[in-house]
């Protein structure tokens, strides 16, 4: 008999990077409907469509519904259903097996964007694995943000949108399309309602450079030269906060001396962007206060992300926008377990020495392996060999630059085991695929270590299906078969009860709640000072010598170099119908997007015959791909703007489901890294376009 529709509130997740609360509505073990939540907390009823549909990503008949072996050779397609003990125990056997003849290093723990509590599982297990090498695409995402705040005023700085501001300046970031790290985008939203002034720097015309009073179209890969040409404006005319600059920052003497090269003029030449609109911008936000930089992703797909992020926390420092209400803050973590608690980060103290990353002199507290010096150790043994790889929450070989680098590494591996909730690229190169529960099918929290200063509950609303299991169970017995169980739980849910433990709730106390912030504390510096070694904002690190940095931000030459032959620039932007390479299979996302599309500048595709709908070839010196063309302006007739992620769920499985055919990283190159971050450059890549002729 049909039950009626109970409604449960809960948080949107692994669409991106979550926080919406919804209201699900579920009947008979099923979910009916999804809506905003009209209290929430980051969206005040705000969803979007892909938040609407998420509950499809559960019920597609090919969804991954029991532990599977590999039978035939590595990514043959061939498969034996086998039971979970087996699973666990072929997979704990294999990795003791490479640790007793290679060492715990010689396993490398892999997981793709943070999508819940489970990513900080997966570091507990290769901490008490004892493998300092966690592989994650934090050279592309996030930690280059982080980290270079964390060497220039102690502490990553984020824009807050919660608070009255003025101007935001957004910067390489879409939020309107991607939520980028779920605070954002509805918080974007109500302050343009409140008529906040806005600058867009970006080579496309989105949503937000429509509504911009400034945008800066900026040839791709040129943001450092830019930011440094607003450091030069705001200083040479005297537009900084004096009293900032004098009590609170370290080296701005030189910083002054050394952007006097940037002047409107010359940048202009290395920008596209104009003197007028240049000196336009960079006043605006100097006067503004407060202004929030909202920094986005594009930022840190270049091998110069080192020098761009530094100029831009510069640039929130010299105006006085850091630490303030309406700025860039920092958000302070409610009272919970502390990440290296939570993850034990106490049991491998010479983690940053022993690290793949250490060796190729990534920079001090970027604690996970770039992928790039992963898949070197793999296949050359620098700095040493790596033979085992248990990856959850990823596809890397569609997210990783050069996927063909990607395919031979894999295929190189003595052993793979993968959670997935879908057979993948990646996956289907495994050796051992466990099927997971997934959003709305387990208890979880979100939010937890993204540096925005909450968490949210992510309750269960409906059971999964009988054999898949939370990625955190999967990990708790694995963990027990692989170190000593005194780290793991009888019940894998006490995580999320130890998480919150400091806070004097329980799990449930807390979806009670639904989220737990921590206190806006502002200009917390004039007491304490900034947290570096010169308790001053670093605008010239003190640390340079010692950690072989730059001591000041600076341009020194474009991310790849012109090139006749490839006369067009290839960017790219994520679809705010998928999430990276996720979730083609999900027939509603599916009728949104069919195909991999790129975008082409009327008078561009005219040069070349191209047609809106033709089918495209997109070329660089790595590699080739196919795509369909969109013939429209909001690109540069100089930019082609191409899709990521894209694999087809409907190819064959013995062919990795078409990886080849129409996927981004096949046009990109780990052969020039950016050194702090091991960063490739994933966009600015010079590249020739045709028509596909087949
Ligand atoms: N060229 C280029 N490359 C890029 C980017 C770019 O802009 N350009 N962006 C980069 C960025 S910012 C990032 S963060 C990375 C992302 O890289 P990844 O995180 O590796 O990529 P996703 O497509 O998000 O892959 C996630 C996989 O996790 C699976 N999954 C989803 N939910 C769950 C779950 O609950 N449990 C488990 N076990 N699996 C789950 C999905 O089915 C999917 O196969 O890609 C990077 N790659
Ligand atoms: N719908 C959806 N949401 C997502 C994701 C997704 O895949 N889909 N991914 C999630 C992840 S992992 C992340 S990291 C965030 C990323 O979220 P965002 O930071 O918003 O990232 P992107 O879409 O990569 O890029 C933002 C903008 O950068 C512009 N851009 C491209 N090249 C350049 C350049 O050289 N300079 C400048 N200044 N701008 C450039 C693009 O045109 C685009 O509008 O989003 C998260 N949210
Ligand atoms: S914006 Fe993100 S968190 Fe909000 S409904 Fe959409 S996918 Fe979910
Ligand atoms: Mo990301």
């Amino acid at each position: 008999m049909a039950e009626e529709i109970r409604w449960v509130k809960t948080h949107c997740a692994r669409m991106d990077h979550g926080g919406c609360s919804l209201l699900v509505g579920v009947r008979n073990n099923k979910i009916v409907q999804v809506k905003g939540d009209p209290q929430g907390y980051l969206n005040a009823g705000y969803t979007c469509y892909k938040g609407r549909v998420s509950p499809e990503r559960l019920t597609h008949p090919d969804r991954l519904c029991y532990p599977l072996k590999r039978v035939g050779k590595r990514g043959e397609g061939k498969w034996e259903r086998i039971s979970w003990d087996e699973a666990l125990n072929i997979t704990a056997e294999n990795l003791l097996q490479i640790k007793e003849k290679y060492g715990s290093q010689a396993v490398g723990f892999g997981v793709g964007m943070p999508k819940g509590l489970e990513h900080f599982i997966l570091i507990r297990l290769a901490n008490v694995f004892g493998s300092p090498n966690v592989v994650a695409s934090q050279d592309i995402c996030h930690a280059p943000r982080e980290v270079t705040g964390l060497h220039t005023c102690g502490f990553y700085p984020v824009a807050d949108l919660h608070n009255p501001t003025e101007l935001i300046l957004s910067w390489g970031s879409n939020v309107l399309s991607t939520n980028e790290e779920g605070q954002i985008g509805n918080l974007m939203l109500q302050q343009l309602k409140k008529r906040v002034r806005l600058v867009v720097v970006d080579p496309r015309r989105t949503e937000l450079a429509e509504r911009a009073e400034v945008w800066l179209q900026l040839k791709p890969g040129t943001e450092q030269a830019l930011a440094m040409s607003f450091l030069h404006v705001i200083i040479e005319e005297s537009l900084y906060d004096k009293a900032f600059v004098e009590e609170y920052t370290y080296g701005f003497e030189d910083l002054a001396q050394h952007i006097k090269q940037y002047s409107p003029e010359v940048v202009a030449e290395i920008t596209w962007v104009s003197p007028d609109l240049i000196r336009k911008a960079a006043r605006l936000y100097a006067a503004a206060k407060p202004a929030a930089l909202q920094w986005g992703n594009a930022i840190e797909h270049s091998v110069n992300v080192f020098d761009s992020t530094r100029a831009l926390v510069c640039l929130m420092a010299i105006t006085g926008n850091l630490e303030v209400s309406g700025g860039n803050i920092n958000a302070h973590d409610p009272n919970i377990m502390g990440m290296g608690e939570f993850v034990r980060a106490d049991l491998i103290p010479d983690k940053r020495k022993e690290m793949i990353g250490t060796y190729n002199s990534t920079i001090p507290w970027l604690m996970t392996v770039p992928p790039a010096y992963f898949r070197q150790a793999v296949l050359e043994g620098y700095p040493y060999p790596v033979r085992g790889y248990y990856g959850i929450c990823t596809n890397p070989m569609v997210a990783w630059a050069d996927s063909q680098y990607t395919y031979d590494a894999f295929m190189k591996l003595d052993f793979i085991a993968m959670n997935e909730i879908f057979m993948t690229p990646t996956a289907s190169l495994a050796d051992i695929v466990f099927p997971v529960a997934h959003q709305y099918e387990m208890n979880d929290i979100g939010h937890y270590g993204i540096g925005h200063g909450m968490i949210f509950a992510r309750p269960k609303v409906v059971d999964p299906p009988e054999e898949c299991w939370p990625d955190i169970k999967i990990m708790n017995e694995l963990g027990k078969r692989v170190s000593p169980t005194e780290y793991w739980h009888d019940d894998f849910e006490q995580f999320l009860e130890d998480l919150l433990r400091p806070a004097g709730l329980s799990y449930s106390e807390f979806v009670e709640k639904g989220y737990l912030k921590g206190p806006d504390l502002f200009e917390s510096y004039k007491e304490k000072g900034f947290r570096t070694p010169t308790a001053k904002v670093e605008l010239k690190l003190s640390t340079a010598d010692k950690y072989k940095l730059k001591p000041l931000p600076e341009f020194t030459a474009l991310p790849e170099d012109e090139d006749a032959d490839y006369p067009l620039i290839l960017i790219s932007a994520k679809s705010r119908y998928y999430l990276l390479s996720s979730y083609r299979w999900v027939e509603k996302l599916r009728q949104k997007r069919p195909h991999p599309t790129v975008e082409i500048h009327p008078e561009t595709a005219a040069a070349y015959g191209i047609s809106d709908g033709d089918s495209v070839i997109i070329e660089t010196k790595y590699g080739q791909i196919e795509q369909i063309a969109r013939v429209t302006d909001i690109v540069h007739p100089r930019v082609i703007s191409a899709a990521l992620g894209w694999w087809f769920p409907e190819g064959e499985a013995e062919e990795q489901f078409e990886w080849r055919k129409s996927n981004f990283n096949m046009l990109t190159s780990v052969g020039k890294l950016g050194q702090e971050f091991g960063t490739p450059n994933l966009k600015n890549l010079p590249c020739k376009i045709r028509r596909n002729h087949n």
